[in-house]
Formats: C-alpha cells, structure tokens, sequence
C-alpha cells in the first residue's frame, strides 16, 4: 500500500467525503454551524484517517487539489442546504486550512473563485488556521489574514493553546475566534484547580473581543462548567459526532 500514489487518485476515484460536527451556542443550545472535517475511504483498505494522510499531503503538497475539493464540497453542501431552506444565512461552515494551504500563493484566487461559481455569501465560511500555520512566516500570513478579512470571511484559531502560544501576535492577526483544544475541555471535571487554561483563555478572548469555542466537550458536568464560565460555544460528542452528509442533512431537518 503506496500512501502517495493512492492519495493522487484519490481524487478521481471520488473517495473523499466530508463529515460535518455541529458547534452549538451554549447559550441558546442553537446550532450555529458545522466544521468540516475530511475522511478517505480507500476502495481497498476502507476508512483511512486524516491523522494518517493529512501529514502525507502536506508533505507530497497534494494538501493544495485535496484542499480545493474539501473547500469546493463544503460550499456546495451548505449552498444546497441553503437551497432546500434549511440553512439560514446565519449557519456557517469552518473549514481546516493546513499551513501549507494558507501559505499557498494562490489561495484567495481559488476561495473568489469557488465563492462566485457556487454563489455563495463569505460570510457564510470560516477558515480554521493552527498558530503553527501563522508563526511560519508572520508577514505573508498577516497578508493573507488581511485579505480573508477583506472578504468578511472569519478566522478561527484551531487547538488554541497547545502550539507557540505567544500572546502578543494575538493583537497583530485578526483573528475572530479561539478554539480550546480538547485536551483542555478534557481537564473540565468540576474541581476547581483542574480548569487550567479554560478560564484563562475565555478571558483573554472576551477581552480582545474574539468569541470561543470549546472543543471535545464529551460530558454535561464540561458542558455545565463552560456555561459557567462564560464560554460561547461548544463542540464535542456530547452534542454530537462528525456527521456524514445524510445524518448531518436529517440534524438540520429536524433542528427548529
Ligand atoms: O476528524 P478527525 O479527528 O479524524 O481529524 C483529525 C485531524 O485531521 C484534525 O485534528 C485535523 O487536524 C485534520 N483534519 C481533518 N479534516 C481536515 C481537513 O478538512 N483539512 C485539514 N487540513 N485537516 C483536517
Ligand atoms: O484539530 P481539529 O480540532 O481540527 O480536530 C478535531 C478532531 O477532534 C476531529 O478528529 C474530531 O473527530 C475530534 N473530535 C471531535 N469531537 C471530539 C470529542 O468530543 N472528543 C474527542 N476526543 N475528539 C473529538
Ligand atoms: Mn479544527
Ligand atoms: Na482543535
């Protein structure tokens, strides 16, 4: 089993597909949107993880085509649920940008593009970025940065606190949302001096004006402490898993 050469076909062979997990606001219990999150069904070894072939495209750069189609699919999916009225302009899809990808020249070209054949409003998309992906070449990502802001597309910090974590190039990005890595919502269990970072993060947030998303929340009691701590949105399989496409249209069917 060659990783690299069944990645280049994979593609072609159509053996993506995109799961869809819900972000809820915690104060309304509303669901405000998805995050998109890629899976390959290899025709012979079944279900391979993005924890295995997400680190290989981005080596071999096949993360650039890959990329695009992921980009491509979860507008089009949100442009149909829009169309089938279930959807409201409200509803947003967060989709993982790799460092390679946010480093590619071509990148706003490719989001115009895909944006104006599916008609889609900006708006609707967020952009998932590690402070990995940042840190790599601060001044070309805050070019980058500045031109997703000039499109009124949102940015979302993914695994907040487990990368560089230097707080002052928080001020330089805009950077509109801060996702709580899991292993930090894991520590959530209701004693006091186990919430770590949770707090510290919320608080830093609000103050610089970014919202919050709390990911992996798996259990009430985290569920209950975020809302406690003021924290605006969650994630996790307490509410629910990644979706594939039918289970995630059923949700959006039956959500008020
Ligand atoms: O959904 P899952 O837990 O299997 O995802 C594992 C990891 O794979 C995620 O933490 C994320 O970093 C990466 N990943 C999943 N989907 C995507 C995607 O669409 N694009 C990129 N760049 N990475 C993804
Ligand atoms: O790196 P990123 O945040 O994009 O990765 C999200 C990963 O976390 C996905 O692989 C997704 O399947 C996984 N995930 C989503 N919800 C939970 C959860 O509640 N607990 C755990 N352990 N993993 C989760
Ligand atoms: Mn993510
Ligand atoms: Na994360």
């Amino acid at each position: 089993f060659q990783i690299e050469t069944d990645l280049r076909k994979a593609i072609s062979l159509n053996e993506f597909r995109l799961n869809y997990q819900p972000i809820i606001d915690l104060k309304t219990n509303k669901l405000i949107g998805f995050e998109t999150l890629v899976r390959w069904f290899h025709t012979n070894r079944g279900l391979i993880s993005p924890i295995e072939f997400i680190p290989v495209a981005e080596e071999t750069g096949l993360i650039i085509p890959i990329g695009y189609w992921i980009l491509e699919e979860a507008c089009q999916q949100l442009k149909t649920w829009q169309n089938q009225g279930l959807a409201d302009e409200e509803l947003t899809i967060n989709i993982n940008l790799s460092a390679r990808q946010f480093s590619q020249i071509d990148l706003i070209d490719q989001i115009d593009k895909i944006l104006k054949k599916i008609d889609l409003d900006s708006r609707s998309i967020k952009f998932e970025i590690t402070e990995s992906a940042i840190m790599e070449n601060q001044q070309k990502a805050q070019n980058i940065l500045e031109q997703i802001r000039d499109r009124d597309i949102q940015i979302c910090l993914d695994d907040f606190g487990t990368g560089y974590s230097s707080l002052s190039y928080l001020d330089c990005f805009s950077i509109d949302t801060l996702k709580i890595d899991k292993s930090f919502t894991g520590r959530l269990d209701g004693t006091f001096e186990k919430r770590g970072l949770v707090p510290v993060i919320i608080n830093i947030a609000h103050h610089m004006g970014m919202n919050v998303v709390a990911e992996g929340v798996e259990t009430e009691e985290q569920l209950n402490q975020l809302k406690e701590l003021d924290c605006d949105f969650g994630q996790g399989y307490f509410f629910a898993k990644p979706l594939d496409k039918e289970n995630a249209t059923k949700l959006l069917e039956s959500s008020p």
